[in-house]
């Protein structure tokens, strides 16, 4: 075992959750995996015990403990420089970087009214002009990206940009809010891996309802 424990939330809801938990997967590292169920129940634990910011993810490796999703993959990248969690060129590896930033720090009106959401149907809603302007930012950003590369991810190999938008390839299909070529091509990619199955399979699998997940 190597030792990495990744805390997190419902797998029908957490997109952040997703983010370092698919990089894992897909670059076959192992680790253990704790589930802690976001939605309101009786033995809910407080998630300050096991992550100084009270979200999920954290990841938990000997007496390292941290919280925010980009600064676990960058961990990642680290601790296994020969798994290519970003694109080995370094140029490549600055792009792959500041996508990932502007994830990270992004795209609030699409993450507040588009919630990912693994267990819904497909059916578009009403959107802000402000989700609209960020999916024009996205498609233009895929098809920049997957021109220069070539695909089938974002810098051609799996790399941590691509867990960075795994979330919002779900979004996108499911709210049907672009129907760009790109979007589409990249979305085949993405759901052909095995590792978004796997993720999918327990997020459909979930029983538990979280009222504002669900738009
Ligand atoms: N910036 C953080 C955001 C983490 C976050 O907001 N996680 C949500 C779940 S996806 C959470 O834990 N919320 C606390 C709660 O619902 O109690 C990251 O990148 O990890």
């Amino acid at each position: 075992m190597s030792g990495l424990t990744l805390f997190i939330g419902n797998q029908k809801y957490s997109s952040w959750s997703f983010r370092p938990w698919i990089a894992l997967k897909v670059k076959g590292v192992a680790f253990e995996q704790k589930l802690m169920r976001f939605d309101d129940h009786p033995e809910r634990v407080d998630f300050y015990t096991f992550s100084d910011t009270g979200t999920v993810p954290a990841l938990h490796h000997g007496d390292l403990r941290i919280s925010e999703s980009l600064a676990i993959v960058e961990y990642l990248a680290d601790l296994h420089p020969e798994k290519g969690f970003w694109p080995a060129d370094m140029k490549q590896r600055a792009k792959a970087r500041a996508i990932s930033a502007e994830m990270s720090a992004g795209f609030r009106p699409l993450r507040n009214e588009c919630p990912m959401n693994f267990a819904r149907n497909l059916r578009g809603i009403h959107v802000s002009d402000g989700v609209r302007a960020n999916v024009r930012r996205i498609e233009q950003m895929w098809d920049q990206c997957l021109s220069a590369s070539g695909g089938p991810f974002l810098f051609g190999e799996f790399s941590n940009a691509d867990a960075m938008y795994a979330p919002v390839v779900n979004r996108l299909e499911i709210y049907e809010l672009s129907s760009h070529p790109v979007v589409k091509a990249y979305t085949a990619a993405m759901q052909g891996l095995p590792a978004w199955q796997e993720w999918e399979a327990a997020g459909k699998a979930e029983p538990w309802i979280v009222p504002e997940d669900e738009a």
